[in-house]
């Protein structure tokens, strides 16, 4: 049988509508009443969840992960997924060192968890993909906050959570600390978070999903581009600076933001904290899982102006065709305010890995085998451990591509450092930050350099292509200290089912 990707090389699909619209035709806009028109609903800031109390050890929450509906446009509500029923899950804003407490009850008919994405966490409160919450039953996490000041996002991340994502079920975790209050960044109601994600409702409003070969191999894409659950908004901003804080939590899709006409977008900080120093572009690219921290200065656009973020990014070398989504959301200046914010020149100290910092570098090569995402040939098993490396070193991991997608390669408990890239030179500067998760252009190898620091144990590292993940581009590495492998916390296996074939197993 001829694969999508031979058509594409040969030309014979060539962007022909008609072959789309017969071969897949979820991929084509379904005619209904009532799509919504582009900039027409206000963007929703998800609301920040209070403590039930607080005292020396800390901060303590409690979320309870269930259905909601949602007015996503005219006509019916949506049911979704969400952390407290709602899409993003409600905001959790915590200070370096204070700890963090979050009891999860889950009200929901499967099971689901909680991963803080970026987090330096024991793997009890890790949320690894087997360590799960049962309906019916609630379970705590501790988040030590042990780490520098940034955007962060927690989400499902069972075996299933491609589709439990797709839902609704993230949220925004955002770490503050002196240091960075101390700049004079735009704060408070200045401060946005904006999860960015494409999705599909049918004629009744109902968010379409479907594993099947294709979504596996390919990824889930949506036919309409969402900004904290709400289909391209509008926000109305006074004519000064605010900071964003993106997310790009699509399940496949990645995304080319453009301001305007190329307006500039001032980069402050990456996945894992603050830059160095500012970077103004004109575009940035968004992959799945990643943060940026944005500056955008609305002082240069009159008053009852407007400005559209717009996406560029649409086919893909290896994808069999995913729809540009032009629009992002609208930026209105309605009012003129003083701003006594800053973006000092200096943003935080960023001590930059060399090679020779690595003690060990290790290879892991990303391909399709035989139906699978795997990662050296294997497919996910939680039996098996991938590296070992010790607590406190740090090693180069080359991630070589040999596939027509893009990856993007999430480690659990570490940040990061991008290497030379595939050309040879040293990443861009808005790229040399701290990073927990890095994209893998198709048919290149790029490095990272990681310290493993914090603590022992079993973690998982994986594509956030959240199909390729759960179908089963992951791996585990344990971290060991002084006794050794195998005396640590593991993530538990007992409920591990593979939902392939066996014949199809590596081992
Ligand atoms: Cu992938």
């Amino acid at each position: 049988m001829l694969r999508r990707r031979d058509l594409l090389k040969r030309g014979v699909i060539g962007g022909s509508a008609a072959y789309l619209a017969w071969r897949f035709p979820s991929l084509m806009p379904p005619a209904r009443a009532g799509r919504l028109e582009p900039f027409s609903l206000p963007l929703p800031i998800p609301p920040v969840l209070q403590p039930v109390r607080r005292d020396a050890s800390g901060d303590f929450y409690e979320l309870t992960m269930k259905s909601g509906r949602a007015q996503l446009r005219d006509g019916a509500a949506t049911e979704i997924w969400g952390y407290d029923g709602i899409w993003p899950g409600p905001t959790i804003r915590a200070t370096r060192g204070r700890p963090t407490h979050v009891r999860a009850t889950n009200l929901m008919s499967r099971d689901v968890n909680i991963h803080n994405h970026g987090h330096k966490v024991p793997v009890e409160s890790d949320g690894g993909p087997l360590d799960v919450i049962h309906p019916g039953e609630s379970r705590a996490y501790v988040y030590p906050n042990d780490q520098n000041a940034s955007t962060y996002w927690y989400h499902d991340h069972t075996m299933g959570n491609a589709e439990s994502i797709y839902r609704g079920m993230a949220g925004f975790y955002l770490i503050t600390d002196p240091a960075e209050d101390a700049l004079n960044l735009p704060s408070g109601e200045y401060d946005i978070p904006l999860m960015i994600q494409d999705r599909t409702l049918d004629g009744e409003n109902r968010l379409t999903y479907g594993l099947n070969e294709k979504t596996i191999e390919e990824g889930t894409l949506g036919d309409t581009l969402f900004v904290n659950g709400v289909a391209m908004p509008h926000m109305e901003v006074a004519n000064r600076k605010y900071r964003f804080r993106f997310l790009g939590a699509a399940n496949r899709r990645t995304l080319g933001l453009r301001l305007g006409d190329g307006d500039p977008m001032i980069v402050i900080g990456s996945d894992g904290g603050l830059l160095e120093a500012p970077v103004s572009l004109s575009a940035l690219p968004i992959f799945n899982g990643e943060r940026w921290d944005v500056v955008i200065d609305f002082s240069g656009y009159p008053v009852g102006s407007s400005v559209v973020l717009h996406n560029t990014r649409g086919t893909e070398l290896g994808l069999s065709f995913p729809p540009l989504l032009p629009d992002v959301m609208r930026f209105d200046i309605v009012r003129s305010e003083p701003d006594p914010s800053d973006v000092p020149s200096q943003l935080a100290s960023v001590e930059r890995l060399q090679p020779d910092d690595a003690v060990k570098t290790r290879r892991f090569v990303l391909e399709w085998t035989d139906g699978h995402w795997t990662i050296n040939g294997r497919i996910y098993d939680p039996a098996r451990i991938d590296a070992y490396p010790v607590l406190g070193t740090t090693e180069t991991w080359e991630f070589e591509n040999r596939s027509d997608q893009i990856h993007d390669l999430h480690l659990h408990l570490v940040q990061f450092q991008q290497l030379l890239g595939p050309d040879g030179q040293l990443p861009p500067p808005y790229r040399s930050g701290w990073k927990d998760t890095k994209r893998i252009l198709p048919h290149i190898m790029e490095s990272i350099i990681v310290p493993f620091d914090g603590y022992t144990g079993v973690y998982v590292f994986h594509c956030h292509m959240l199909e390729h993940a759960e179908h089963m581009m992951m791996g585990q590495f344990e971290v060991v200290g002084p006794e050794g492998p195998g005396a640590s916390a593991t993530q538990p296996n007992s409920s591990f089912v593979c939902p392939l074939p066996t014949s199809t197993r590596y081992g």
